[in-house]
């Protein structure tokens, strides 16, 4: 089975790596081609909004800004990628679901059936999901052409910021989906309008734009505010069981809070702490002392197990410096952490691996065995002193637990 399946991926396999040169080539010529002035200046969709999140907070705005815009046939459009995203035009029919069990950046990867330490099964990224579709086009001099019939997609900003992808939206009056490929919820609409009705103008968008603005930043707050609290159990034996947030977010997944919440804890010795993954459409870690850079795993297929990609840079740095034979890695894989839940030294190795809350995996289509919603350290023995821990897939996303 794990033979047939192999066989199977291997156009993925070659979408794997082997995409990571050409798309890098193809940021180079469109940052290249970007500087070449527009005569006109097309509507802009942004994909996040680094600008409004508020000092002091490490949010994200998984949101396209605005989430719904009205063309006609024949304009040409333009997505702004501001965070870590894709903009994605899809033709009408599947659901998002579908659309991202097709095309999402993760998949279950069906012929490893050893567990992860954490317990999980294997989860692969779609390395195709981070790329341009098609290629080559985007520039204000080449937009893309958007005809209803295939997908356009900006790709991810993998190595720096991309250029704003230009589209040419030739398809006929319909609905269209606007998805992140990334980011489960995090969707909008094309509409486009037969030329006698109304589409969105440059003062429309910017109403639009500035209402979202509003409404994410309250529900940013709300959600920040409802999780910085620490739920506490008294066990039996006298000892505490803490209950905190690794992330969290709005509930209509528009704004993502990545942080830990409460950031700092404090406890006694031989107490444990349980992180939970309230964030409907973010993935997260709970590492212990420092990043690892685990959170993406190079594999190569053999058999039933999948083994640990060969480093070709020392320290390799991320999938790029791992080989299989000589070639690319054939998987990336997310984190599935080291399997050590108990913490009793500042220097003492901990990864819970990739923790999603059911939300998240349901919006790949993920089976629930694909990550673990909640993760619990135990700090029995522990030395009284500091412990730093993170998330090795967001920066700037820690916190510490003081046990005393
Ligand atoms: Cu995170």
């Amino acid at each position: 089975m794990a033979r047939a399946a192999s066989h199977v991926r291997q156009p993925l396999r070659r979408i794997g790596v082997a995409a990571i040169a050409s798309g890098l080539l193809l940021v180079t010529q469109s940052l290249a081609a970007a500087s070449v002035a527009a005569s006109t200046v097309p509507l802009t969709i942004t994909a996040d909004r680094p600008a409004a999140v508020p000092t002091g907070h490490n949010w994200a705005y998984n949101d396209f800004f605005p989430r719904t815009i009205s063309v006609h046939q024949g304009a040409t459009i333009q997505f702004a990628i501001e965070g870590f995203h894709t903009a994605t035009l899809v033709p009408p029919g599947p659901g998002p679901t579908s659309i991202r069990r097709a095309m999402g950046l993760l998949k279950p990867d069906g012929d490893d059936i050893a567990a992860n330490p954490n317990g999980s099964t294997h989860t692969q990224i779609n390395m195709g999901a981070l790329f341009p579709v098609p290629g080559g086009c985007g520039s204000t001099a080449h937009p893309c052409t958007f005809d209803g019939s295939s997908p356009v997609s900006s790709g991810a900003p993998l190595a720096g910021p991309i250029a704003p992808l230009n589209v040419k939206v030739t398809a006929k009056a319909g609905f269209y989906r606007l998805v992140c490929l990334i980011h489960p919820q995090m969707q909008g609409w094309l509409v486009v309008v037969p030329s006698e009705f109304h589409a969105t103008t440059a003062a429309d968008l910017a109403t639009q734009v500035s209402t979202q603005i509003a409404s994410d930043r309250a529900a940013g707050y709300a959600a920040e505010a409802a999780a910085n609290r620490a739920g506490v159990h008294l066990n039996a034996d006298g000892t505490r069981t803490w209950t905190i947030s690794a992330g969290t977010g709005s509930p209509n997944g528009h704004v993502t809070v990545l942080e830990m919440l409460p950031r700092n804890l404090s406890i006694r010795k031989g107490d444990k702490v349980t992180w939970v993954s309230r964030a409907t459409n973010e993935p997260h870690t709970v590492t212990f002392p420092r990043d690892l850079h685990t959170d993406m795993v190079a594999l190569c297929e053999s058999g039933a197990t999948d083994v640990p990609a060969i480093p070709t840079v020392t320290p390799p740095t991320g999938p790029q410096d791992f080989s299989c034979g000589g070639g690319p890695p054939d998987e990336v894989e997310f984190d599935g952490g080291n399997g050590v839940s108990r913490v009793t030294s500042r220097t003492m190795v901990s990864d819970s691996g990739v923790i999603a809350s059911s939300a998240e995996l349901a919006g790949f289509g993920l089976p629930s065995s694909a990550a673990r919603t909640r993760w619990t350290v135990s700090f029995v023995g522990a030395s009284r002193t500091t412990y730093h821990y993170l998330c090795q897939i967001h920066a700037g996303m820690v916190g510490t637990i003081v046990v005393h």
